[in-house]
């Protein structure tokens, strides 16, 4: 597909910083957003989701947006409602003012976190299944979600929702065995929910093509998305450093895992 210009929210934060680098050799020309300066790229626009006339001037002329920008863990409602919930309605209305047609949205597990995860043998989770939210910061992603489908049914905005599983260069833990997205494909899943035709509202699990996962990747799968990476080379070490899970623990029992006993929270 031809190369577009993608507005990049969160551009400082830590997919931010590794998207910054993987997704420009997929043709994308990208222009930066974070209301924290992002390092080495003078041109970024440092602004907050709450400042709709920045955000107007940042998506103007943009062919689509990445939005990765929030809280990224657990918080007080009032920032997160701030942050997540108010910006993102303050992303779209920007989009939809200026013309932009399609989104790519940051969900994340947590919308769905106090779900059960698939036991050996089970099917893989499906996207269909009810919001179940972990924590407010889930409830955010849900928002998101919805958000989305409201500006698709009203104003034709196409969204793809990705339900990020852990995306760091690195799994850590063993429930991160299962719900890991690699660097390189998260920049493959950007690449497939930026350039698929006709998604409408799309929600997708993002995670690589892990041999312990959890979830049904099909509709990641329809939009071209082929993971290349598993997170079983790591399994060893990470065994060995964790131990395996506790029977009955959270991160045994839930898709959100610890986040739905004791979330980690934004540092203040
Ligand atoms: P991060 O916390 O490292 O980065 C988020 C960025 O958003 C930060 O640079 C921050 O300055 C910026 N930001 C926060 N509030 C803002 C505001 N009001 N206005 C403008 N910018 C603001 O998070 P990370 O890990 O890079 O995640 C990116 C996105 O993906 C987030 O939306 C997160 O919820 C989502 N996600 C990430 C996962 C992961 O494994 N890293 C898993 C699931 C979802
Ligand atoms: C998320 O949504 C967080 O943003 C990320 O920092 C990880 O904690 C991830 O979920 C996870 O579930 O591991």
């Amino acid at each position: 597909a031809a190369p577009r210009t993608v507005l990049l929210t969160g551009a400082a934060g830590g997919v931010g910083t590794l998207m910054r680098e993987l997704l420009p050799p997929y043709g994308h020309e990208l222009r930066l957003l974070d209301v924290a300066p992002v390092p080495d790229a003078p041109n970024a626009v440092v602004a907050d989701l709450a400042d709709r006339a920045a955000l107007r001037e940042a998506v103007r002329g943009v062919d689509a947006i990445v939005h990765l920008a929030g809280i990224s863990l657990e918080d007080d409602f009032e920032k997160i409602m701030a942050a997540n919930i108010a910006g993102t309605y303050n992303l779209y209305e920007a989009a939809r003012e200026e013309g932009v047609r399609r989104v790519v949205f940051a969900s994340s597990n947590h919308a769905v976190g106090f779900t059960r995860r698939p036991r050996e043998g089970e099917p893989p989770l499906p996207v269909g299944v009810p919001h179940r939210p972990d924590t407010f910061y889930g409830l955010s992603k849900c928002f998101g979600e919805d958000l989305a489908q409201l500006y698709w049914d009203l104003h034709g905005i196409e969204t793809v929702s990705l339900r990020i599983g852990s995306c760091f260069p690195e799994p850590t833990s063993v429930r991160m065995l299962s719900i890991w997205l690699s660097p390189a494909d998260c920049a493959r899943l950007l690449h497939a929910a930026l350039t698929a035709e006709d998604v409408a509202h799309t929600v997708v699990y993002g995670s690589s093509a892990n041999t312990r996962a959890w979830w049904d990747l099909s509709t990641a799968r329809a939009l071209g998305y082929a993971p290349e990476d598993d997170s079983e080379a790591y399994a060893e070490k990470v065994l060995a450093e964790k131990g395996p899970l506790a029977e009955g623990s959270p991160d045994d029992l839930y898709v959100g895992g610890h986040f739905c006993t004791d979330p980690p929270r934004r540092p203040h």
